[in-house]
């Protein structure tokens, strides 16, 4: 038996459907005997893990492990629960395994590693583990050799998602995801495509899929769309695709299938290709609920944009086309930036913050989320600059749940050598200021005279740009708290 085990990652809002193992459940449904465990929803993982272990004799645990709290939790539990369970083979996947296989294989308590997205490599595993036959051929497969080294096989190709099964939703408690948000009291998750054809230098998906993207068609992902409303009253649906528009054609058939369900939702896309879409679907998308867009704008400099490796036709122009566009059609976007790049961190975060104002001043609808500047292990002008800046990532899982690199992994790091005070101090105040400014429309908890309060207190420091010892705004902040889209998702 298999135990799929999801370690907490939502702290303080309610969880996302865990939709990487529900998509390694679609594939062992009706072949193999398995559950699946949510460290969000489970108060005490350990025990309900060790109880499919002892009592239904589970000698299979596949946890999921993303950068951050979900990695500090398996860190910890996989050596009790394997001292306990000798016998217990240990497979950990996603994104985290995927780029740091080898730290992983470094931990005596984890057997393999699959990595990328790996349906099919796990099936085999498992196959493997039954037959008592050798894995270590499999692609997409790291394991320890003879001598106790990690090694790895190249990655194995990318299942097609409209080839693979639907989510078996009947196996985890459906009625503790759906919760309320700006577009709707029911809102749910999906993902219904696979990659990204861009390959953007700060981005770990490239790890995962090397520029290719992979889609369900609009007619699939329509359908699954419709029985999340039908069976479970979903009035909004989250795309997590990691971009959901590259093809205009299935964006405008999907919207124009899912019309009539009246739900809101909301998906993440590329800004150039976006702005080659038509008026029709443009019309198409607002009238079918599109509500909001996560957008990775990413800089204020064209030249950093190009540092990037950001491809395509972006540009900072582009940025503030679609800004307008977007507030013509009251489609809100969510800019992502990338603040602190080297090799002058100081210039480019000034840049990035006077284009933000732009960027506000043409919608000030749109929704600002700051990042800095976090290198994933991806060849490319930043990860090369970092490096000769005296970068490097930890050599062990425990190197990785330190505090240092649990913020480093939440994007919000002290230890980049070249993201030092005063610069990280002034991103930080600029944030206070901003947020101040224009408080998130995604909590649905800020009542409007407490975003009038914060507005006013902040407005002429926002007019003049004096965003030092914002202290006054901290405390406002403190004494009105509110969640931001960064640190919990919307
Ligand atoms: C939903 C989501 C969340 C949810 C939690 C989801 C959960 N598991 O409970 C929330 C919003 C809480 C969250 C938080 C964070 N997230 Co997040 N998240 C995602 C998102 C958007 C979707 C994940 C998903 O379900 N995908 C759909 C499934 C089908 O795909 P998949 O996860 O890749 O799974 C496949 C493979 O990876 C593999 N696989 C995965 N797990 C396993 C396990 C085994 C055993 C096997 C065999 C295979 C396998 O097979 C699966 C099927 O093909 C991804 C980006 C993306 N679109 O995937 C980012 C993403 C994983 N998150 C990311 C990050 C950085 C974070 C945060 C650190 C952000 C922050 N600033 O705090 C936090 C960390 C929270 C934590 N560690 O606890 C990054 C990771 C980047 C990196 N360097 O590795 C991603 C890639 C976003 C990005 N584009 O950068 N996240």
């Amino acid at each position: 038996m298999v135990v799929l085990y999801n370690p907490p990652s939502s702290a303080g809002r309610k969880p996302v459907l865990p939709m990487s193992l529900l998509a390694l459940g679609a594939i062992l449904e009706g072949k193999e005997h398995y559950a699946i465990v949510d460290g969000n929803l489970e108060p005490d993982a350990e025990s309900a893990i060790g109880a499919l272990i002892g009592d239904r004799g589970a000698d299979i645990l596949a946890v999921t492990v993303m950068p951050g709290p979900q990695l500090a939790d398996a860190t910890a539990l996989m050596p009790k629960l394997k001292q306990r369970h000798p016998r217990l083979t240990v497979v950990w996947g996603g994104y985290f395994p995927t780029q740091h296989w080898d730290v992983c294989l470094r931990e005596p308590a984890i057997d393999f590693v699959v990595r990328g997205h790996g349906e099919r490599t796990f099936q085999a595993l498992i196959d493997h583990l039954g037959a008592g036959t050798d894995p270590r051929q499999l692609p997409g497969l790291a394991y320890r050799d003879e001598t106790g080294q990690p090694r790895s096989n190249e990655l194995a190709p990318i299942p097609h998602p409209e080839e693979l099964p639907d989510f078996p939703y009947h196996r985890v408690a459906m009625d503790r995801y759906p919760r309320p948000t700006f577009m709707g009291r029911r809102t749910i998750a999906h993902h219904s495509s696979y990659g990204c054809p861009f390959k953007c230098n700060f981005c770990a998906v490239v790890n995962m899929v090397g520029g290719r993207w992979l889609a369900q068609s609009a007619e699939r992902t329509a359908r699954v769309t419709e029985r999340l409303v039908r069976d479970w009253a979903i009035d909004a649906v989250e795309f997590y695709d990691n971009n959901f528009f590259v093809h205009e054609l299935r964006t405008a058939d999907f919207a124009a299938r899912i019309r009539h369900l009246r739900i809101g939702w909301w998906g993440e896309s590329r800004i150039d290709t976006m702005l080659r879409y038509s008026e029709r679907t443009w019309r198409l998308m607002r009238d079918s609920g599109l509500r909001m867009v996560f957008l990775g704008a990413e800089s204020g400099s064209d030249e950093t944009l190009q540092r990037m490796n950001k491809g395509g036709t972006a540009s900072v122009a582009k940025t503030l086309e679609i800004a307008a566009k977007m507030g013509e059609y009251g489609i809100v976007p969510e800019m992502s930036f990338v603040m602190g790049n080297p090799p002058e961190p100081e210039a480019d975060a000034e840049t990035t913050m006077r284009f933000i104002r732009q960027v506000k001043a043409v919608n000030p609808a749109t929704e600002v989320i700051l990042y800095l500047y976090t290198p994933v292990p991806l060849s490319g002008e930043l990860y090369e600059q970092a490096k000769q800046e005296g970068f490097a990532f930890p050599e062990t899982l425990a190197g990785w749940v330190s505090d240092d690199w649990q913020e480093f992994a939440q994007r919000r790091s002290a230890v980049m050598p070249w993201l030092k005070d005063p610069l990280r101090r002034r991103i930080r105040e600029f944030e206070w200021v901003l947020n101040a400014r224009y408080p998130t429309s995604t909590d649905l908890g800020i009542s409007r005279s407490r975003r009038r309060v914060l507005q006013t207190a902040s407005a002429w420091r926002y007019r003049l740009g004096v965003y030092a010892y914002p202290v006054e705004l901290r405390a406002l902040q403190r004494l009105l708290p509110y969640r931001r889209p960064e640190t919990s998702g919307f």
